[in-house]
């Protein structure tokens, strides 16, 4: 894990760079189906849905779950990934989704940047990433 600067407004511009975001959340559904089938099982998935329980944790909802609250909280995140409820996510469920949670981040944050604890696997470390190589460039 490591401490990142982020804003709203730089999730936003890049969610909203189609060609980079693709890359991206093409990246990481391959990274996370383990199978190659194409599809995220409820246990491919189960790696996702722990990052997004660091956003949330961090946001200061329920710091000490117990394990039945969490598998009700990865089994609701799961259902709300798997948009026509066939038990797997593809790759469009994914994409979509993901788009609505960081904009979902995006909007909590507003326009000050705040500092968070990212993992070093999860998307949002790739936005900084992304955003401080951009910088190099420029
Ligand atoms: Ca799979
Ligand atoms: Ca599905």
């Amino acid at each position: 894990m490591s401490v990142e600067v982020l804003d709203g407004a730089t999730i936003v511009s890049f969610v909203e760079d189609e060609y980079a975001f693709n890359i991206l959340i093409r990246e990481r559904f391959a990274h996370l189906d383990t199978d190659n089938d194409g599809l995220l099982s409820h246990s491919e998935m189960m790696k996702e849905l722990k990052c997004l329980r660091v956003f949330e944790t961090h946001f200061g909802i329920d710091e000490k779950p117990d394990p039945d609250e969490l598998a009700r909280v990865y089994s609701s995140l799961f259902v709300q990934f798997d948009h026509d409820s066939n038990g797997t996510v593809d790759l469009e469920e994914f994409k979509a989704e993901t788009k609505q949670m960081m904009l979902a981040v995006a909007n909590g944050l507003g326009f000050l940047p705040v500092q968070m604890v990212l993992e070093e696997d999860s998307i949002l470390k790739k936005v900084v990433e992304k955003e401080s190589t951009a910088k190099v460039v420029v």
